[in-house]
């Protein structure tokens, strides 16, 4: 062991959640160190959300973190679901109060945490590893990451555990339940320079299975299609994806799908997990390290952006005012909010993804799609899930 360092809060991971939670902090004067695994360009350049809720923009905004957002960032104010070779619109600001969602990359948001963090001064360790996380029952937790071959000690009052589902922070304590669900699905996502060839965000069933068509600005779609979860890129050259998207997207009086050269693609499989709960005496988990949902509803960087934003208040009123009633309720407000974002994300994704061989689940699906077109309510539960359900 040779470097040693003392702090308040000891954050865990540079994705959005443990970027936007240093930020808070940083702003309310309570120190905190942020250590990520990867480099700084790897996680800038990592692609992934693209929808943020009509609430978290807010939140953003209000801290101080959204003046780019608001700049670039593309607002929608409805979203389709095209299905039996028609196209429907569902109006969602109509039918939520007037809120819209905002399209902006995941990646830019993290960009501009991470220059924001830099403007500050405060500590963010890039290539630095986190292998083992102690003493979180006691007053003064400490974790180690290892970083060329040295190793570093931080201790702290609480940690942050902000690391992912794949991370170290859900397997540190002996009572993280996980409850899980695997589909057999997986998202296969191209960034393509090509202008988008609708204005708003495109669902598709189509018997062949899903697809969406979404962008990051006037010139770069986003696109994505339902495949099997044992597929790899390398079953998918660029021919046979274009070729997918035009049948799964084509629709009667459809602009089709613009092609253009792919700069970047990916393969996710489509899972669901819960850890539970979300705290361990003086760890607390936030984002992706204690849920993981399908993404189909928009729903991940939303709800790790919205256990931020309770962590944080948690933590703030015990620096403020020494009351550790909100972080003795963390772990139940986040769970609430987090089944909530599970359960929506799994009516879009089985609502969504046609089961090959299963005529009857297939008439199912499509029989929940048109009731969403043929009874308001259905379609106004919809829309208030999908443009602010972390703030419902
Ligand atoms: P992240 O972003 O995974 O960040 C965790 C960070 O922790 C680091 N790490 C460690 N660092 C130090 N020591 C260790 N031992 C470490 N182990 C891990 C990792 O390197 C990483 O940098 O989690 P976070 O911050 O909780 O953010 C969650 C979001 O990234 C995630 O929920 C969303 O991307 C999910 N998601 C979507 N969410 C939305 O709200 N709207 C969307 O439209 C949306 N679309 C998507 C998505 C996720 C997708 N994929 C690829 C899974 C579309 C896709 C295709
Ligand atoms: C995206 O733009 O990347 C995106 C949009 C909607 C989703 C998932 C991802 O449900």
């Amino acid at each position: 062991m040779v470097v040693s360092r003392k702090t308040q809060v000891v954050i865990v991971g540079a994705g959005p959640a443990g970027l936007f939670l240093g930020h808070l902090l940083t702003s309310d004067g309570i120190d905190n160190i942020v250590i990520e695994r990867r480099s700084r360009s790897h996680v800038e350049a990592r692609v992934r959300a693209g929808v943020i809720e009509h609430g978290v923009v807010q939140m953003l905004v209000e801290a101080g973190a959204g003046e780019r957002l608001t700049r670039e960032g593309l607002v929608h104010h409805g979203v389709h679901m095209w299905f039996d070779g028609q196209r429907h619109r569902i109006p969602l600001s109509d039918l939520a109060d007037g809120r819209t969602i905002t399209v902006y990359g995941q990646q830019e948001l993290v960009k501009d945490l991470i220059a924001l963090r830099l403007a500050s001064g405060a500590p963010l360790e890039f290539d630095a590893e986190v292998v083992e996380v102690d003493g979180l029952t006691g007053t003064a937790p400490s974790l180690v990451y290892e970083r060329d071959g040295e190793r570093v000690r931080v201790e702290g009052d609480y940690v942050a555990g902000c690391d992912g589902s794949l991370g170290v922070a859900n397997r540190a304590a002996p009572i993280f339940q996980r409850t899980e669900r695997t589909y057999p699905f997986a998202w296969l996502g191209i960034i393509a320079q090509a202008a988008p060839a609708n204005e708003e965000l495109v669902y598709a069933r189509h018997p062949r299975g899903f697809a969406l068509y979404s962008m990051r600005s006037p010139t770069i779609s986003r696109l994505y299609l339902g495949v099997g979860a044992h597929e790899t890129l390398e079953e998918w050259p660029d021919d046979r994806i274009w070729e997918e998207l035009h049948v799964r997207l084509a629709t009667e009086g459809s602009a089709g799908v613009n092609e253009g050269p792919i700069l970047e693609r990916s393969i996710a499989g489509l899972r669901n997990l819960v850890v539970s709960p979300m705290r361990y005496g003086r760890l607390m988990l936030a984002g992706d390290a204690a849920h993981i949902v399908p993404p189909t509803g928009a729903k991940g960087m939303n709800a790790a952006l919205s256990d931020v934003r309770d962590l944080y208040r948690a933590l703030s009123a015990i620096y403020r005012d020494r009351d550790q009633r909100l972080l003795d309720g963390y772990s139940d407000l986040a769970l609430e909010r987090t089944w909530r974002a599970e359960e929506f994300s799994t009516y879009m994704t089985q609502m969504l993804h046609p089961y090959p061989h299963d005529p009857f689940e297939s008439e199912v699906q499509l029989t929940r799609l048109r009731q969403v077109f043929a009874n308001p309510a259905i379609a106004t539960v919809l829309s208030r899930n999908y443009v602010d359900l972390n703030s419902l």
